[in-house]
């Protein structure tokens, strides 16, 4: 029987099978509860069924409440009507789980009065990913299931475990075939009406609870232990007080209604707005919108990476991590074993911490060729060039291995700031150069900035950002412009630091600012951990910067003991007063007057300069969408996600008082604090950053 457009019903062997058909994910929008509740209901008086199946059809079981219909009105039934009606049925309710139960999905899975799955099934309670918590009774029934400790890991964390281990810690009741599922849930309900089973409500079970009640420090521990991890963010402790209120005196239905009034706290919030934000802006960052449809498949099978260093080494990494060949070519023999040493160091610290298995080592080992032949990589489909950031040197590489690649083969260049137009121009396929730009430590950090040109070709775009994903990285395109987005952000930012340095401020206080706004680290920490020296040439420095005269001075950052902080033998930093001796001498004698700067002053102007930079790089058309800013920021610097973003954070501020702080800036700091024409048309608009779709307009800001 069809109830609506997603839900239909069927009988077999006396068990009522409801399927619902809503891709791609059966997200529990209005529609599905609708139809699943007129199923249940319609069942519950048909006398020629005994039991009821809930499945769903295509990629996955319920993933979630509708991420897009949260914080807005709610449309009846809502997702706990829902669950009563599942749960008081008088007629045994099996979920049948496949692909992904999440959130909501995993909630109404356990209204349920059991639970089968197919092996390759994953279980999560995501909502903390989102800024909310599990407000469908996840946090009370899901500890009830599986015990409190792992509810408290599973929830504050968002993780998904497998079926296995779902079914090992009573998540799960049953495993079927992997292919299998409908007949075996169908006989699986069967088996409960012919065996007479009672019908157990999970909110009745007390079990794991009591087994928790002894234990006093499970709190409290289980908080220390994550202090640095839920740093900032809100959702974890509502969801951590939620599962206290499960082991306490609370009834079952009065924690229910606690757990509901954080929910709406927290959905009302702008972390959860934020994260919310970011789940979207993620997604939203793979597609290629702007790109033609049917585009020449370019598979890329085999790689080569040029420059066995730190960056090269890592990159390769990611590579070999997906299964990839890859081809590590270095100039000097030297260079390439001690890159080819410090992948397999890097690899044998993971097996030795149990993060991978010796079999998967060798396999990886295995699949790395070294090689000082150039002439060597002329079987791959993608060869990335990981040297000296100098175009002369880019472009005389580039020169190369248009020679030694085969036609068709993708050129990329991983760097961090130069023109890639003018690295591709030393070649005779500028078409087929892009740049890929990974951030340090490359098998580690999530982002890749995929540089197009002007000439570069959509399909290898397309190519490129296929094959980003395949190796686990968030693949954001940006235009070829100095910096490209982050780092042309980042300069922004360090400028408005290093000025604020001069004024009045002092590192640390810099750092402290930042780190209190959701840095992981600050300004100076992450320039000290970097290396000062990057970038910095001995031969031409003259004392202009006080950056400069720190490194003519040696302190080159943690590497040397000393940078902007002093550092002891393991890395701990303290602030250094040479440097501030350094600074005010500097300041001095360019005659600026220092004075004391308020931890406000410091957010703002660093925080406003970047979003400044960031208005313009979308007006250039250097970033097509200001959520693909924040992905570049959120993925690759640091940027505390529960603020979704500089664009997103501008945003929420609303172009008037960003227009009005700049303003204000620009009368006592320069015009370096001019609001961008993009601001000024926002607010003449009465719009904001999500508004403006910039697609790559002018793709080149270097002329
Ligand atoms: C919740 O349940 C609150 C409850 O406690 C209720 C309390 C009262 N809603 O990721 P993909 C879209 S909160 C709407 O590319 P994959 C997604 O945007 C929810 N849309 O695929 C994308 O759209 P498009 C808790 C959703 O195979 C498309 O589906 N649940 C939702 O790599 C494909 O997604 C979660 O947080 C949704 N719930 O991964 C689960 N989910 O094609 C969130 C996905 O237009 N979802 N979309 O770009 C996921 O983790 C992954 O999407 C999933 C599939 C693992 C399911």
């Amino acid at each position: 029987m069809q109830i609506n457009a997603v839900t239909s019903w069927e009988v077999e062997r006396r068990i009522a099978v409801v399927t619902i058909d809503s891709p791609p994910v059966n997200a529990l929008s209005a529609p599905v509860r609708q139809g699943l509740a007129k199923a249940i209901r319609q069942i519950q008086d048909d006398g020629a069924v005994d039991a009821v199946v809930v499945l769903c059809k295509g990629r996955t079981f319920f993933a979630g409440a509708d991420i897009t219909e949260l914080g807005k009105p709610p449309v009846e039934p809502s997702l706990r009507d829902l669950q009563l009606l599942v749960e008081s049925s008088a007629k045994p309710v099996v979920a049948a789980i496949h692909g992904t139960a999440l959130g909501g999905g995993l909630e109404l899975a356990m209204v349920a009065h059991w639970r089968v799955a197919v092996p390759s099934a994953r279980l999560g309670l995501p909502e903390v990913k989102l800024g909310i918590l599990p407000g469908a009774g996840g946090t009370q029934r899901l500890p009830r299931l599986v015990g409190v400790r792992k509810a408290l890991e599973m929830i504050t964390s968002g993780s998904q475990i497998g079926a296995d281990e779902a079914h090992a810690s009573g998540l799960v009741d049953t495993l079927t075939g992997e292919e299998t599922l409908r007949a075996d849930a169908i006989a699986f309900a069967r088996k409960v009406i012919d065996e007479r089973l009672p019908l157990i409500k999970v909110r009745d079970r007390r079990e794991k609870l009591d087994a928790a009640r002894g234990d006093a420090a499970l709190f409290v521990d289980f908080r220390k232990a994550n202090t640095k991890a839920f740093r900032g963010f809100k959702a974890p402790e509502a969801c951590i007080q939620c599962i206290e209120m499960a082991v306490s005196t609370l009834t079952f239905d009065e924690a229910l209604l606690r757990e509901r009034a954080l929910f709406d706290e927290l959905v009302s919030d702008s972390q959860s707005a934020a994260l919310r934000h970011v789940f979207f802006a993620e997604r939203e960052a793979a597609k290629l919108r702007d790109l033609p449809a049917g585009l020449p498949a370019m598979p890329i099978e085999k790689v080569a990476i040029i420059g066995a260093g730190t960056m090269g080494g890592g990159i390769a990494m990611n590579f070999l991590d997906a299964d990839l060949p890859v081809t590590l070519v270095d100039t000097k023999e030297e260079a390439l074993a001690r890159g080819v040493a410090a992948i397999r160091r890097n690899y044998e610290g993971a097996v030795s911490k149990g993060k991978l298995d010796q079999a998967a080592m060798s396999r990886r080992m295995g699949l790395l060729i070294a090689t000082t032949d150039i002439a060597d990589i002329g079987t791959a489909d993608l060869v990335i060039e990981a040297v000296f950031e100098l175009m002369e040197v880019k472009q005389e590489v580039f020169r190369k291995l248009d020679a030694a690649a085969r036609p068709g083969a993708i050129l990329a260049s991983n760097t961090s700031y130069l023109d890639i137009e003018a690295i591709a121009s030393a070649t005779s396929r500028p078409d087929h150069v892009l740049g890929l730009h990974f951030f340090s430590p490359a098998h580690i950090m999530k982002l890749v900035e995929v540089v197009r040109t002007r000439q570069t070709a959509p399909a290898v775009l397309a190519a490129a950002m296929a094959v980003v994903k395949r190796i686990g990285k968030l693949g954001v395109t940006v235009g070829n412009g100095f910096g490209f987005v982050g780092n042309r952000m980042l300069f922004a930012r360090s400028a408005q630091a290093d000025q604020l340095l001069l004024e009045g401020a002092t590192p640390w206080a810099v750092d402290e600012a930042l780190y209190a706004f959701g840095f992981p680290m600050g300004q100076y920490q992450m320039r000290d951990l970097a290396g000062l020296d990057v970038g910095w040439n001995r031969a031409t420095s003259q004392s202009a910067t006080v950056r400069d005269i720190l490194n003519e001075m040696g302190r080159h950052g943690q590497k040397s003991g000393g940078g902007y902080y002093d550092y002891d033998a393991s890395r701990r930093p303290t602030p250094a007063p040479l440097v501030m001796q350094v600074i005010e001498d500097f300041a001095k004698a360019q005659g600026i007057a220092r004075r004391a700067i308020a931890e406000d002053e410091i957010v703002d102007r660093i925080l406003l300069a970047m979003v400044n930079e960031g208005a313009r790089i979308l007006d250039e058309g250097i970033a097509r969408t200001a959520s693909d800013i924040d992905v570049v920021w959120l993925a690759g610097y640091g940027w505390p996600r529960y603020r979704g973003g500089p664009m997103f954070w501008a945003d929420l501020l609303g172009a008037a008082a960003v227009r009005d702080k700049l303003t204000a800036l620009q009368a006592r700091h320069g015009d370096a604090f001019a609001p961008s024409p993009l601001i000024e048309r926002m607010v003449a608009e009465g719009s904001s950053f999500k508004d403006v779709v910039a697609g790559h307009a002018r793709m080149a800001a270097f002329a």
